[in-house]
């Protein structure tokens, strides 16, 4: 079974021992992260084969970045390696009003994407391309190679697009609406977050929504984190499922995670419900710890809730 192709920049990260400002920090964890890449780690954890797609430099960050996907189940086999450029890095900072990234990635190995991977054979064989809207941010080059991958209708396989709106990564003078919009507008799956549907497109009303992008079959909509709704133009049917109440420890990675669960459960093929279902168990796992990755949820757990009743669930 050909695995899922998840594009995008990965980059080193380091995680602080501590909340508050960095420069209080004295000790980080050197972990990675990347929102393609924790989708694929997550779909590989949920036993989808999924690889991840992208670029790190010739240095130790970039070795960790393909050592650490590889042991997570991930195929790294398409992964190129640039000798002139750095890998990225993001370092994070947590405080009271939540975490924030801060990148230094300008100029990296990942950002130099480009639509020179088009022809990448695990690409071409994949059931299922997932992109986000990260990467359009990172460069021209990156930009094309997203649009390209929309654009190319390759007969049996999907493609997905998680909004992931960093406003951080537009460049001055940028247009982010502009250039996601038509994307968004190209994929067959769109996720997206309630908040980053307002700051981009200027609503997150479903039916506002679906008006302004006609094209995906499935358009799936997260209001903070408590509920999700799937919109499917199919059978157009308009499904919401709560999402499962945790101790909140650290949320990045649990929209990277919903996604997974969410495609998992697509691939599946579960009934929207299901898949919104498995998307809410994968973030749960995600939400209860610092890092990107939670632990994956036991396969017994999940049989069980998928088969909740609505009481049984929330
Ligand atoms: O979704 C989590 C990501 O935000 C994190 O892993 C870093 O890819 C990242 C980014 O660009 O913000």
């Amino acid at each position: 079974q050909p695995p899922v192709a998840c594009v995008g920049e990965t980059m080193a990260a380091l995680l602080p021992d501590r909340p508050g400002p960095l420069d209080h920090v004295e000790t980080f964890r050197h972990a990675i992260g990347g929102a393609e890449a924790n989708v694929a780690r997550g779909l590989a954890a949920l036993g989808v084969p999924a690889a991840w797609i992208g670029r790190v430099g010739a240095d130790g960050f970039g070795r960790r970045v393909t050592a650490e996907l590889a042991a997570s189940g991930v195929d790294v086999s398409a992964v190129e390696v640039d000798p002139r450029r750095p890998t990225g890095l993001y370092v994070k900072e947590t405080g009271p009003g939540g975490s924030v990234l801060h990148y230094y990635r300008e100029g990296s190995a990942g950002s130099a994407l480009s639509p020179a991977l088009l022809g990448s054979p695990v690409l071409r064989d994949a059931p299922l391309v997932h992109l986000s809207g990260i990467t359009p941010a990172l460069s021209a080059g990156a930009h094309a190679l997203v649009a390209g991958l929309l654009r190319e209708r390759v007969p049996g396989r999907l493609t997905s697009f998680d909004l992931n709106y960093r406003p951080a990564l537009w460049p001055p003078g940028a247009d982010p609406a502009a250039t996601l919009r038509p994307l968004l507008d190209a994929a067959g799956i769109v996720l997206l977050g309630a908040d980053e549907a307002e700051a981009v497109l200027g609503t997150s009303d479903p039916a506002k929504l679906r008006a302004l992008l006609p094209g995906p079959d499935t358009i799936v909509l997260k209001d903070d984190r408590h509920q999700a709704t799937a919109l499917t133009r199919l059978t157009s049917e308009t499904v919401t499922e709560p999402a499962l109440r945790v101790e909140v420890v650290e949320p990045v990675g649990a929209g990277d995670a919903f996604a997974a669960g969410f495609l998992a459960g697509t691939l599946r093929g579960l009934d929207p419900r299901g898949r919104l279902r498995l998307g809410h168990l994968a973030a749960a796992g995600a939400l209860v710890v610092p890092g990107d990755h939670g632990p994956p949820p036991p396969p017994d757990r999940i049989a069980a809730l998928l088969a909740a009743t609505p009481a049984e669930w929330a």
